[in-house]
């Protein structure tokens, strides 16, 4: 599955510790930035695949789990470390889950808002990534 963990700078001082997220850390241009916060116990995001964005999110506080699949397989990666990041490339399909309490999901993607972008139906999105074998 097209997807990568990438682990970021930490630099740990005695007043607190500091990541950074910058070109070369993430293989994209960076063009819009968005957070997930206040998610009640429960809920779940996404639910969805994108045709052209890439994504690189980072559980900037607390955790929760994110459910990938694609034509053949699934897998459930847990993120809780605000110095790690997953990459999701596109074709993928998401589901977020599993937020802790008081979680924060930071969402740094390759595109703008472009609700063209999205397969939000699970049924069209294994048409498309079949279309793609
Ligand atoms: C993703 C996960 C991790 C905007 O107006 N602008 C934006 O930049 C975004 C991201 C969303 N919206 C609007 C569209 C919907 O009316 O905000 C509402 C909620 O969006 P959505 O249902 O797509 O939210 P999530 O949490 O299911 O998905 C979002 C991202 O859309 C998506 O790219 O992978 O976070």
């Amino acid at each position: 599955m097209n997807i990568e963990i990438i682990s970021l700078p930490k630099i740990e001082e005695r007043r607190g510790n500091l990541s950074v997220i910058e070109g070369n850390t993430i293989p994209f241009d960076i063009k819009r930035v968005y957070y997930l916060y206040d998610v009640p116990s429960g809920a779940e995001r996404g639910g969805h695949a994108h045709k052209n964005l890439k994504q690189f999110l980072v559980a900037l506080s607390g955790s929760f789990d994110v459910v990938l699949k694609n034509a053949t397989e699934e897998k459930i990666i847990t993120l809780n470390k605000p110095y790690e990041g997953l990459l999701i490339n596109p074709g993928i399909w998401r589901e977020i889950r599993n937020f802790s309490s008081g979680s924060v999901c930071l969402a740094v993607v390759s595109e703008v808002y472009e609700e063209d972008d999205y397969i939000r139906d699970f049924d069209a999105f294994m048409q498309y990534v079949n279309g793609k074998l």
